[in-house]
C-alpha cells in the first residue's frame, strides 16, 4: 500500500472524505477495520467521530439500520472490501427495505487493480445497487464531497433509504485537492400539498359512511403523530397502524384501534371490512400487501404521503395527496367533516380483552400474552422495545402497547432476524438515558449475540428478553398452519445464563410465570447487559389461528 500523501491541501482524500462526514454530523460509525479502509480509520482517529468496533459487519449494519430509524438521520456503517462488504449486506438491505437512512462505507481495493482477477475484489457498487438509493465507488479525490453529500441526501430523503460509497485505497490515500471542503448540508423537504387535491381528499373523507385510518411508518418519519391524531379527533375517523408504525397514535386512544399487518384477520381488520374510504397516511406496502386488506378493491382510497403511490392491482386511488404529511392532514381537516364513528369502541375492547385474559396466566412455559403483559408493564412510554423476527414479533405487533413512536421497532419491510441485538446497542448509543429492550426469539438471538462483547465494551447497559422454544417457532406455526405438520425446525440451545456469564454480562433464567415481571425489574436495575432466558408455549400459535379463523366481527 502506497504511503498517505497530504499534497499541497495538507490533507489526505481520506481526511477529506472524514472532514465531510463530520460536516454530515455523524456522531458514530460502526464497523471492522480492514486493510483497505486502513486511511479511513487512520483519518477518524483525529476526528470526534466515535467509531464502533463489532464483531460482525452484519451488526454494525443493524446498528447504522435502528440508529438511522431512532433518529431520523442516516446511520454509518464501514467495513473492508471482498468479505467485510458481503458482511454488511443483510442488515444493510434490512435498512434499504424498512426505509431507514443508512450509509455503508467499504474499502476496495487500488484502482490499478479491478480491471483483473485480484485478492478479494468484488465490484461491490454493482452488490450494493439493487439494495440501495445510491451506490458509488469514489474514482478520484476531488469528487469526495460531492459523494458524501449526494449519499447523506439521498439516504435520508423520502422514502429513506441505503447509499452506498465503495472507496478505493489508493484513492483514499492520496492527496486531497487544494481547497476541497465538505457542500453545504440542505436537508429536502416534502412538498406542500396541492389545494385541489386536498379538496378533493376531504370531499371524498367527508362523504365516507364508515372511514378508516391506515397509518404507516411514514407518519414516524415524517415526525407527523400529533398531526395524524389531531385528524383523527377532528373528524373522529379510527386509526389503525402498521407494525413499523407502531405508537403514532398511543394505544390508549379512543380512536387507537391498534395494529394491523397479521396475515390472518385480526379483530382490527373487521374495522377494515367495513370500511368504505382507507385514508392511507405515510403507508409503505412492504409491510402490508393491499391484496390483504382489500381482496376486492372495491374501496375508496385517499393517499397521504410526501412520495406517490405505489402501483398495485389493489392500491387504486381515488385521491392522491403528495406532501408534507402533518400539513397535509391538518389543511384536510380544516376542511372536511367529521365521521359518526360509535363503532370503535366495541373493537378497541376486544383487543383489550384478550391481554387482561392473560395478566395473571401462572401456566410455564409462559404463554406469549403473559410475556408481553409484563413487558409492557417493564417499560415506560419513552423507553424502546427492539423486536426480532419471528413469532414473538407477531405478538409484540398484536398486543404490545406503544404510547409514542419510535418506542416499539420492528422490522418488517425487510424483516430480517438478528437485528434485535445490535439494534438495542444502537438504541443505547442514541437515547443513552431511556431504558431499551431487545426481544428475540433463540434462534434470531443467537445470529448476532457475539455483539454482546461490542456492548459490555462501550460500558451500555440494556435487557434482552430470549423467548425460548429450541425451535423456528414461526416457521413451525406457518408449516403447522398450511401442511397440519412440522419439521426441521428444532434445535438446542446452550444455556443462555451461562453463555451470558461467559462474556462477563448477567443471565437469569424465568423459572415461573409470576417470576418474569420481577426478573425483568431487577435485570434494568442491574445496569448492563442482562440475558434473560424466558421459555415460551408457542402452543398459543395455532390457537391464535384457530380462534382467528372463526373470528366474528363484534362490529
Ligand atoms: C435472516 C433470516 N433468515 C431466515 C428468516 C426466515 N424466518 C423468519 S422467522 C424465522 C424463525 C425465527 O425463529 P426464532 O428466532 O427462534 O423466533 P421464534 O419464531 O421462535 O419466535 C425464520 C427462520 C428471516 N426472516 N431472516
Amino acid at each position: 500500500m502506497a504511503e498517505p500523501s497530504k499534497g499541497p491541501g495538507g490533507k489526505t482524500t481520506a481526511q477529506l472524505f472524514v472532514e465531510c462526514l463530520e460536516n454530515e454530523g455523524v456522531e458514530f460509525v460502526f464497523g471492522i477495520p480492514g486493510e483497505e479502509n486502513l486511511h479511513v480509520m487512520d483519518a477518524l482517529r483525529d476526528s470526534p467521530i466515535k467509531f464502533v468496533t463489532v464483531r460482525h459487519e452484519q451488526g454494525a449494519a443493524f446498528m447504522a439500520d435502528v440508529y438511522g430509524r431512532l433518529t431520523g438521520r442516516p446511520g454509518v456503517c464501514l467495513a473492508t472490501l471482498g468479505p467485510g462488504a458481503t458482511n454488511l449486506v443483510t442488515g444493510f438491505a434490512d435498512a434499504n427495505m424498512d426505509y431507514a437512512p443508512i450509509v455503508g462505507i467499504a474499502g476496495q481495493g487500488a484502482t490499478t487493480r479491478k480491471h483483473k482477477e485480484s485478492h478479494q475484489i468484488l465490484d461491490l457498487v454493482s452488490l450494493f445497487e439493487p439494495i440501495s438509493k445510491y451506490s458509488v465507488e469514489i474514482v478520484e479525490p476531488e469528487v469526495v464531497p460531492e459523494v458524501v453529500r449526494k449519499a447523506f441526501k439521498d439516504a435520508q430523503a423520502e422514502k429513506p433509504g441505503g447509499a452506498f460509497i465503495s472507496f478505493p485505497e489508493n484513492v483514499a490515500g492520496a492527496p486531497a485537492p487544494e481547497g476541497a471542503k465538505p457542500l453545504k448540508r440542505q436537508s429536502p423537504t416534502p412538498p406542500y400539498p396541492s389545494p385541489e387535491k386536498v379538496a378533493q381528499a376531504a370531499k371524498v373523507i367527508s362523504e365516507a359512511k364508515y372511514p378508516i385510518i391506515m397509518a404507516g411508518n411514514g407518519v414516524v418519519r415524517g415526525r407527523a403523530s400529533d398531526a395524524l391524531v389531531r385528524f383523527a379527533e377532528k373528524l373522529n375517523i379510527p386509526v389503525a397502524q402498521t407494525f413499523m408504525a407502531k405508537g403514532c397514535i398511543p394505544f390508549s386512544h379512543p380512536l387507537s384501534l391498534g395494529t394491523v399487518g397479521l396475515q390472518a384477520h385480526d379483530f382490527v381488520g373487521c374495522g377494515f371490512d367495513r370500511a368504505d374510504v382507507v385514508v392511507c397516511v405515510g403507508f409503505d406496502m412492504v409491510e402490508y400487501q393491499p391484496s390483504l386488506w382489500h381482496a376486492k378493491a372495491d374501496k375508496k382510497i385517499v393517499h397521504i404521503a410526501p412520495t406517490y403511490a405505489e402501483v398495485d392491482a389493489h392500491y387504486i386511488l381515488e385521491v392522491g395527496v403528495i406532501g408534507d404529511i402533518a400539513q397535509t392532514l391538518d389543511q384536510i381537516a380544516e376542511q372536511a367533516t367529521p365521521n359518526d364513528a360509535s363503532r370503535v369502541a366495541t373493537l378497541r375492547q376486544a383487543i383489550v380483552e384478550e391481554l387482561a385474559e392473560f395478566a395473571a396466566d401462572t401456566a410455564f412455559p409462559i404463554k406469549p400474552q403473559r410475556i408481553i403483559h409484563d413487558t409492557r408493564k417493564a417499560l415506560g412510554d419513552d423507553d424502546i422495545l427492539i423486536s426480532d423476527v419471528g413469532a414473538h414479533k407477531m405478538w409484540v405487533a398484536r398486543l404490545y402497547h406503544a404510547a409514542r413512536p419510535n418506542t416499539c421497532i420492528i422490522s418488517n419491510g425487510f424483516a430480517s432476524m438478528g437485528i434485535a441485538l445490535p439494534g438495542a446497542l444502537a438504541a443505547k448509543f442514541a437515547f443513552p438515558d431511556r431504558k431499551v429492550l431487545a426481544v428475540t426469539g433463540d434462534a434470531g438471538f443467537l445470529m448476532n449475540s457475539q455483539e454482546i462483547e461490542t456492548a459490555l465494551r462501550h460500558d451500555l447497559a440494556f435487557v434482552v428478553t430470549v423467548w425460548n422454544d429450541s425451535e423456528y417457532g414461526l416457521i413451525k406455526w406457518h408449516q403447522e398452519r398450511r401442511f397440519g405438520r412440522s419439521g426441521d425446525v428444532e434445535f438446542s440451545n446452550p444455556d443462555f445464563v451461562k453463555y451470558a456469564e461467559s462474556f462477563g454480562a448477567k443471565g437469569y433464567r424465568v423459572e415461573t410465570a409470576d417470576e418474569l415481571l420481577p426478573t425483568l425489574e431487577r435485570a434494568f436495575r442491574d445496569e448492563t447487559v442482562v440475558i434473560v432466558d424466558v421459555p415460551v408455549d408457542y402452543s398459543e400459535n395455532m390457537r391464535l389461528t384457530e380462534k382467528l379463523g372463526h373470528l366474528v366481527c363484534p362490529i
